[in-house]
């Protein structure tokens, strides 16, 4: 066996699934959108964690199928929820750079939405900044392809590769995400809780909506609700949770 076969059939055999992390509206509480997090659940081992499976599918490839099956899930239920009279809020989805040196990204995207009867814009994609440095062109003539269709673009862990702020001028991103280092680092020394101030500054002058992820503490929210970040994500507000749970949060609206 190896853990590449044991992907392959998981696929088939359903034993994905996604939970989903609300990132809520800083000053009102109320839930804006969420995060589609990879869940496998295996016949043996039980729990799998993403951290174990993605390198191994991205070493073989196998993680553009994983998008693809991310992408059309995420579409599946956010149609299922529509039917269902709930009111809905855009789904965003972590995609592999592997998967946009693929020319089939943008109409594999399209034909998801279509196929649901759902708008560009409930889809957000989310990139790290370490996968723009290493294929840079191909990715961005994809991002301008993505949101021309109206397809939201958020720049994931942000703060954590080699040139952070060189990628802001690559492409408009319409939302930048502090990594979580930063965050959780914030009420426990003065340079960390300067720079993330100083992000959302420079986030806001180019126009873009600031997500702090990570936050677990009430002295990390009121100091990103002082410095006027947009959105929060982390464990104080909810765990990444299972769909049937994120349905009754929409219910309810927080
Ligand atoms: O909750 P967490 O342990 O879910 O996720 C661990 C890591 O796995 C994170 O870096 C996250 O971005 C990544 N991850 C989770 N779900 C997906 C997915 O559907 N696709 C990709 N490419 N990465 C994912
Ligand atoms: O895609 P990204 O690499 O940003 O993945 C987000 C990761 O952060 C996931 O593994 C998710 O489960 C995790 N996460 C979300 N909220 C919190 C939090 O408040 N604290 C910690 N430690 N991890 C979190
Ligand atoms: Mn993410
Ligand atoms: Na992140």
């Amino acid at each position: 066996f190896t853990l590449e076969q044991d992907m392959r059939k998981a696929l088939v055999n359903d034993e994905f699934i996604l939970e989903y992390q609300p990132r809520v509206d800083t000053k009102t509480g109320k839930i804006l959108s969420a995060e589609a997090l990879l869940r496998w659940s295996h016949p043996e081992w039980g729990r799998v964690s993403p951290l174990e499976f993605i390198p191994v599918a991205e070493e073989s490839g196998f993680i553009i199928n994983i998008g693809e099956y991310v992408i059309r899930k995420v579409c599946r239920q956010l149609f299922d929820w529509k039917e269902k009279g709930l009111s809905i809020v855009p789904i965003s989805v972590n995609i592999s750079p592997l998967s946009f040196l693929k020319n089939s990204l943008v109409s594999m995207i399209k034909e998801a939405l279509d196929e649901y009867h759902l708008e560009a814009e409930l889809i957000e994609i989310e990139l790290t900044e370490s996968s723009l440095i290493n294929y840079s062109e191909n990715v961005i003539s994809v991002l301008k392809e993505l949101g021309s269709m109206g397809v939201k673009i958020a720049l994931d862990d942000f703060g954590t590769g080699y040139s952070s702020i060189t990628q802001l001028k690559n492409y408009k991103f319409d939302v930048l995400k502090i990594d979580k280092t930063f965050i959780q680092a914030m009420d426990k020394t003065a340079e960390d809780a300067i720079i993330t101030a100083n992000l959302i500054q420079l986030a806001h002058g180019l126009n873009m909506k600031v997500v702090a992820e990570g936050v677990e503490t009430f002295e990390q929210f009121y100091s990103l609700r002082k410095n006027e970040c947009d959105q929060i994500q982390g464990y104080l507000f909810s765990k990444p949770i299972p769909p049937s749970s994120f349905e009754q949060k929409l219910l309810i609206g927080s």
